[in-house]
């Protein structure tokens, strides 16, 4: 499976990458993928900035400073800002109805109710180390949003340590099977009437099911209900899930803050703190029975069970041992291409179902890096070579199958040429 990045000619591919982020820029900000995702989304804007600053590193910094432009009071970041109405995605502004949460405060920029893994501070942190003279006084500007965005989400989402998601959504792992216990906890009696967007767009078995998207819904609608009100819906919600996406993404970005604390001479001892929190919390994560780090529902205390590109994620936050290695070895040895999103030898494995079997080149970015940090060479040379090789083969697709390649999702899409751009070729 091993593949030579010198059998790949990668001029044409830059060029193509570049192409694509210029093509999804809308000023200040990046789409995803034209039409698909119309707006601004959380971590594909992180993942923009980063594959910028291969680019031109003032647009980088535009990137994150426009996803900043959206942070509410309480010091959440959605993970949809709607900048233009787009009648071709749903759910909009109107669904979502986050004009009166609690917390929004003054932001006059339309958005979500929820958040998204906290790549943000990672790869800002990135961006500045590729131009440490342009980004000094970026960072510094950035710096005390970035804390309040952590401050939230250690107050609002870290009861266990590990970090909860309040929507399938959130995780950015949409239809994980992950969620699939809490989910199915998810009674979706009351969902209006609505019509979908996404599968008139891309193949519908590329996508999650009429029964996801019920629950999606339902959970939008009760969020709403209770003016997004932190408190309210944690004590009420039937879905609240710890997710190792979040928890690692937020345990790394919280060290980079310590990083970046340090280098601007600020206190780093509250953002320590949060370190070692986090670190607990992400034991809780841990699954003797899978070998490897695992989504936990808070509502009955059960195991996922399920061995996915998260799991692998516990090295970019940081953590160094090497319990999770056999489980990574076995997942390497039976996917054709790293990393698939669940294990292809899984009872729920779907070759292109979305987050239920694909591999992502985002998920591959954060688990390589941080293999290729804890001295997995060749495990992280697998990952970084099979994103190449997907690419080269396939174009720069939102995702791909592990077992043939296809590629799946929608085309041209951001994040897979920031990849590309910043790590991949
Ligand atoms: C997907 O999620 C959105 C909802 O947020 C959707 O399907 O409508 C996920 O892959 C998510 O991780 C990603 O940020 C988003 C935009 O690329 O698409």
């Amino acid at each position: 499976m091993m593949h030579e990045l010198t059998e790949i000619d990668v001029a044409p591919l830059d060029a193509e990458a570049r192409r694509i982020l210029e093509l999804n820029d809308r000023g200040g900000y990046t789409v995803p993928t034209d039409g698909l995702y119309p707006y601004q989304w959380n971590w594909d804007s992180a993942f923009a900035g980063l594959g910028f600053a291969a680019v031109n590193i003032d647009r980088a910094w535009a990137e994150i400073e426009t996803l900043f432009s959206g942070q509410w009071d309480n010091g959440m970041v959605p993970h949809i800002l709607f900048h233009r109405p787009d009648p071709g995605y749903f759910p909009g502004p109107d669904v979502w109805g986050t004009e009166d949460a609690v917390g929004r405060g003054a932001c006059a920029v339309a958005s979500s109710g929820i958040s998204q893994p906290p790549v943000a501070a990672s790869l800002a942190w990135r961006i500045h180390q590729a131009n440490t003279a342009a980004g000094a006084d970026r960072l510094r500007a950035l710096f005390p949003k970035l804390l309040a965005y952590h401050r939230w989400i250690m107050a609002a989402r870290a009861e266990t340590g590990a970090v909860v998601i309040t929507h399938p959504w959130e995780a950015g792992r949409d239809n994980a099977p992950d969620w699939d216990e809490a989910m199915a906890g998810v009674d979706p009696v009351g969902v209006q009437p609505y019509t979908r967007r996404d599968t008139g767009h891309v193949d519908p078995r590329m996508r999650p099911t009429k029964e996801d998207y019920d629950r999606y819904i339902w959970l939008v609608q009760f969020g709403r209900d209770r003016k997004w009100d932190e408190a309210a819906i944690a004590t009420e919600s039937p879905f609240r899930v710890a997710d190792p996406t979040m928890t690692f993404t937020t345990l790394r970005s919280t060290r980079d803050l310590a990083a970046m604390a340090d280098l601007l001479g600020e206190d780093a001892g509250e953002i320590r703190d949060w370190v070692a929190t986090l670190e607990e919390g992400a034991e809780t994560l841990w699954n003797p029975a899978l070998g490897a780090y695992d989504a936990k529902n808070l509502r009955t205390g059960n195991f996922a069970g399920s061995l996915s590109n998260a799991s692998f994620l516990c090295w970019w936050g940081g953590l160094r041992g090497d319990r999770a290695v056999p489980a990574l070895d076995a997942l390497l040895a039976r996917s054709p291409y790293a990393l698939p999103s669940y294990d292809p030898e899984g009872p729920k494995f779907d070759h292109l179902r979305y987050w239920r079997g694909p591999v992502w080149g985002v998920m591959n970015y954060l688990a390589g890096n941080g293999m290729a940090e804890a001295g997995l060479t060749a495990q992280a040379d697998r990952v970084r070579r099979d994103t190449a090789r997907l690419i080269a083969e396939n174009g720069f697709a939102e995702y791909f199958s592990p077992i043939d390649g296809t590629p799946a999702g929608g085309a041209t899409f951001t994040w897979t040429a920031a990849v590309w751009l910043a790590w991949a070729s």
